[in-house]
């Protein structure tokens, strides 16, 4: 019986077919498979790591005739995106008691603050009112912090949403969840079904949507899949908008801040730019704007990946500082600086890491972000967010150990990036930069920065841009993905990905929860009733399951698992070797890098069952 899993196991891992056909990975949905391209990339060297991400970002743009599924360049897409943006236009010609509300959890919530402040900016400097308003999971303690538990909460979801549009007439809701699973959307979206008469509800994620997921809500009525089925019904009268082309699976697997994030960037920023255009100078939103606008996103993917060597080295750098227990630190000005916020904060769920391996900061923190709680006191231990923090909490015990990355651009204060540039590199030489400027364009003081780096990644933008597509947008995706690779090349670097799954995940949701009882199903080949054993286990720290525990709720064991590091190895070292909780625990203590010390097990039971 257990040859037979493994051999499955094994047949599953060395499939090259394309994920694409309808026997891959059957039962998974598109946002949680594996993909083929990536499956060594735990044993790559940083220069492969960066080209299999390039490949995996380039599967966004992929055009294939008679695909099973839409793609971000698929008729359909164009066409919804063509009628959102109609919606939002209406709102900008009359915005009086109208509102466009933008919402998601984790990585969505936090780039429908990102677009919601860059759109309600350029209103402002039309002298035209905002519209927009943005929801995060959590509040907006999550939008530079791992809260994951908030997702979970349909009722919060729905509650928020009345709040924010307490007396609108009108209001153009538009959720977003990559996976088509966070139940906290989902309660937004019933809401919005609830109230047709003031509610156009408008649902962006990557999967089809037969694939929303349809696992009960405690104490609800529907579920994302049913939700999901009355807005397709909606949608042949335009009531309803379902915005879901596939970009095929995450690099890592499940990682929806990477192809996900991307995309969910691409998609709003197409839209809000086609609707702004036609409200403020009067260009009609076509089929074909659109079209041109999603491709031309293409070629950020082109123009950043061109520099993949310099990609490399600095993932190179940074995968050395996490290997020996130092950090990364992002110091940013203007719109990137968000971007490294919101990269240094999905490291945490996404690689079980700590909130001092990867940091961001930027210029004046949260007073220059203008999110709607004002100053937030971050998670007491964890520090500020603005240069001053960086100064006063970071820089004194900086070293050549720690890697430091400026991201700017020449539109930022180039005089203020060289002063702090110099006062980095007393402390360390491992110092890089990301700098965007315009063909032409240059900034006095860059030559001296780049002098104080080790490398600067300089991208030089063409002056002529197509007239949708803002340039500071391109700067900031082509940011995003060099700052995805770096972050998780260097925890890949670490050991903190095993082929191409991330084995060190935290616990802190259902759909984490259920992503982490499928992978030790499919590492460890038992079924899924001891893999979940297994995990409580890990959870709870204890070798016998109590009455107690098992009569807890899914929500007291995700509570629970927050506390507990490395939660899913000591679950998968157990399976796999019998050992008790404590032993598994001494055993990851003394093989630190969890690839490893999942192999090593994982070749013990090789040796133990015998052959294949
Ligand atoms: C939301 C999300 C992710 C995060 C983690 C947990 O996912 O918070 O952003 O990285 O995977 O879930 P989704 O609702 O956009 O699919």
């Amino acid at each position: 019986m257990a040859t037979v899993a493994k051999t499955e196991r094994i047949k599953a891992f060395s499939a090259t077919h394309d994920w694409e056909s309808a026997d891959y990975e059957p039962t998974l949905p598109v946002s949680e498979m594996s993909n083929p391209l990536t499956r060594n990339i735990d044993r790559a060297p940083a220069s492969s790591i960066v080209k299999m991400l390039q490949a995996c970002d380039a599967q966004m743009f992929q055009e294939k005739s008679g695909a099973a599924y839409e793609r971000l360049l698929s008729d359909q897409v164009a066409k919804s995106l063509m009628e959102v943006a109609k919606r939002v236009q209406l709102i900008l010609k009359n915005p009086q008691d109208s509102l466009i509300v933008l919402s998601g959890c984790g990585t969505s919530g936090r780039l429908a603050f990102f677009i919601t402040s860059g759109f309600n900016r350029e209103l402002r400097r039309l002298n035209h009112s905002a519209v927009c308003s943005y929801i995060i999971a959590g509040g907006d303690r999550a939008l530079f912090s791992s809260q994951e538990a908030p997702e979970d909460d349909p009722i919060s979801g729905a509650l928020s949403l009345k709040k924010v549009s307490e007396g609108k007439k009108r209001v153009l809701f538009i959720g977003i969840s990559c996976g088509l699973s966070a139940p906290f959307v989902a309660g937004q979206l019933d809401f919005c079904l609830q109230h047709p008469d003031v509610y156009t509800p408008v649902l962006v994620g990557f999967n089809p949507a037969h694939q929303a997921r349809n696992e009960p809500i405690p104490g609800c009525t529907f579920t994302f899949h049913s939700v999901v089925t009355k807005m397709r019904e909606l949608a042949k009268m335009q009531k309803a908008f379902l915005i879901n082309p596939v970009l095929g699976p995450e690099a890592i697997s499940g990682s929806s801040r990477m192809k996900g994030g991307s995309a969910t960037k691409i998609l709003l920023e197409v839209v809000f730019s086609a609707a702004h255009a036609a409200n403020f100078s009067r260009t009609p939103i076509t089929y074909n704007g659109i079209l041109q606008h999603l491709r031309s996103y293409g070629k950020v993917l082109d123009i950043t990946y061109s520099q993949t060597e310099g990609i490399a080295a600095m993932m190179e750098a940074a995968g050395r500082s996490l290997q020996c227990g130092r950090g990364l630190c992002y110091l940013s000005w203007g719109c990137l600086g968000l971007l490294g916020l919101i990269d240094a904060s999905e490291c945490k769920p996404t690689f079980g890491a700590d909130y001092k391996d990867i940091q961001g900061f930027v210029g004046g923190g949260c007073k220059e972000l203008g999110n709607k709680e004002g100053d937030l006191n971050l998670m007491g231990a964890e520090s500020g967010i603005a240069h001053i923090d960086f100064l006063r909490n970071v820089l004194p015990c900086l070293t050549d150990k720690d890697t430091v990355l400026l991201l700017y651009s020449h539109s930022d204060d180039v005089d203020e990036v060289a002063k702090l540039a110099r006062r980095v590199r007393e402390k360390t030489s491992n110092m890089h930069a990301v700098y965007h400027q315009t063909d032409g364009d240059t900034a006095a003081q860059q030559g001296e920065i780049n002098k104080l780096c080790s490398l600067t990644l300089n991208f030089i933008w063409p002056q002529a841009t197509p007239a949708s597509m803002g340039l500071q947008h391109m700067w900031e995706l082509s940011t995003k993905l060099v700052l995805n690779a770096v972050s998780t090349g260097a925890h890949i670097l670490k050991g903190k990905v095993y082929q191409n799954y991330m084995i060190d995940l935290q616990v802190t949701n259902s759909k984490l929860y259920c992503r982490a009882a499928r992978l030790l199903q499919r590492l460890s080949g038992h079924p899924k009733s001891l893999c979940e054993e297994a995990l409580l286990k890990a959870i709870y720290q204890v070798d016998k399951l109590t009455e107690d525990i098992m009569t807890c709720n899914l929500t007291t064991h995700t509570h629970t698992a927050r506390k507990v590091k490395k939660v899913v190895p000591l679950a998968l070292v157990c399976l796999l070797t019998g050992y008790s909780i404590k032993e598994a625990q001494s055993h990851l203590e003394q093989k630190p890098i969890v690839r490893e010390a999942v192999e090593a097990c994982l070749r013990e039971q090789t040796l133990f069952s015998g052959s294949l």
